[in-house]
């Protein structure tokens, strides 16, 4: 089976509910590029990567474009065999930007899972469960507004919250926290997510004014040596997110000791393969961990929910996808959705969905 075709599609996602705000960015309408492998044998597989907007962390959509451009025709002619060969191949065409390869390292286990008859989770390991939990993240709100809220998404069976605070006053912050944990209490786990926001100073000062409240604080300031300041000056766990640029970066975090867990994306840290190197360090450490993505469609939804369904349950966080901020799916008929909280992993060969042609229109690009 070898690359005959490489088709690039982009396709705009707009907020559900006008925008998304968290402490780093406001963004109001997406911009996914997604990739299609055809193979001489009519086979296709699908990948899908989708910055939340520039800001969010070092990538961009016009970014993951460009190296796709740079990529792609390296790839073409290639026999899809060996992940470790054709990630080989897109290195020696461009250093870094795993962002964009991730779309591709997603599409080739596509189609090995679609070769050999097992959805992708079995190519991962093996999936140990065919549901897994996801999380809902609120946005930057009002401490009234998003405590009706985290109530309301509780009672629909999620069994955890993430809640963003940042760029804006202490007392708000610190106010939403409490009002959630009075809405919320044990029924569900919280995370209250800082998205790089907060000065050192800001984020001892939220942490004794929560004492009592237990969540997960995640990446709360903006590099690494901010948050390895606040080791052994906190009460709550400290989980990094942004921070973990690539494998190297969940590395030095590890070995310091600087973080309690993860939220983790599976682009940024290169794709599916690599983010599985992820999963089993975080595992001899015991560290808790998230499979989620910063946005995208059904194609991205899919790969998280493969991974997420090979980590132990003990350890994990839940799988954040953007259902709930998109309206309409790639693949209605076999889109990937949160129900009661939990998602159904795909048992289908391969990734389990395939974008319909009338939804993503032409291709951009064509190698
Ligand atoms: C909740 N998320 C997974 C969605 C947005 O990309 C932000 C992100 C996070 O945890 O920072
Ligand atoms: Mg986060």
């Amino acid at each position: 089976m070898r690359i005959e075709t490489i088709n690039v599609y982009k396709c705009l996602l707009p907020v559900k509910g006008g925008s998304y705000r968290m402490a780093s960015d406001t963004v109001q309408q997406l911009d996914s590029t997604l990739v299609e492998i055809v193979t001489d044998d009519g086979s296709k597989g699908w990948g899908e990567t989708c910055p939340v907007g520039p800001v969010y962390q070092p990538h961009h959509a016009l970014g993951a474009r460009a190296a796709i451009e740079e990529i792609a025709p390296g790839l073409i002619g290639q026999e899809v065999s060996s992940i470790r060969l054709l990630a080989k191949a897109m290195d020696e065409r461009l250093n870094g930007h795993g962002y964009a390869k991730a779309a591709f390292d997603i599409a080739l286990l596509d189609l090995l899972g679609q070769r050999l008859g097992v959805p992708v989770s079995t190519l991962l390991g093996g999936a140990l469960t065919d549901r897994v939990p996801s999380y809902y993240s609120t946005i930057v709100g009002s401490p009234e507004e998003t405590a009706r809220i985290a109530a309301d998404k509780v009672k629909s069976g999620y069994p955890r919250l993430q809640i963003k605070i940042g760029g804006r006053d202490l007392e708000q912050d610190v106010a939403t926290i409490h009002k959630v944990w009075e809405a919320v209490g044990y029924k569900a786990r919280i995370a209250v997510d800082g998205n790089r926001g907060l000065t050192v100073a800001a984020a001892i000062h939220l942490d004794r004014l929560c004492q009592s409240i237990p969540f997960a604080f995640e990446q709360p300031c903006n590099t690494m040596e901010e948050v390895a300041s606040l080791k052994g000056r906190l009460t709550h766990p400290v989980y990094l997110d942004e921070n973990t640029e690539d494998l190297n970066a969940v590395l030095r975090a590890i070995s310091s000791g600087i973080a309690d867990g993860f939220g983790l994306k599976v682009t940024r840290l290169g794709g599916l393969t690599k983010m599985t190197t992820v999963r089993d360090m975080c595992a001899i450490r015991s560290l808790p961990h998230t499979c989620d993505d910063a946005w995208g469609g059904d194609v991205i939804a899919a790969a998280c929910v493969h991974l997420a369904s090979t980590v132990e349950p003990r350890r994990f966080e839940g799988a954040w996808i953007a259902q709930e901020y998109i309206d309409g799916h790639y693949d209605p008929e076999n889109s990937i959705v949160i129900r009661d909280g939990h998602i159904a992993v795909p048992q289908r060969p391969g990734l389990g969905v395939q974008p319909e042609a009338k939804t993503l229109g032409v291709p951009i690009a064509t190698y």
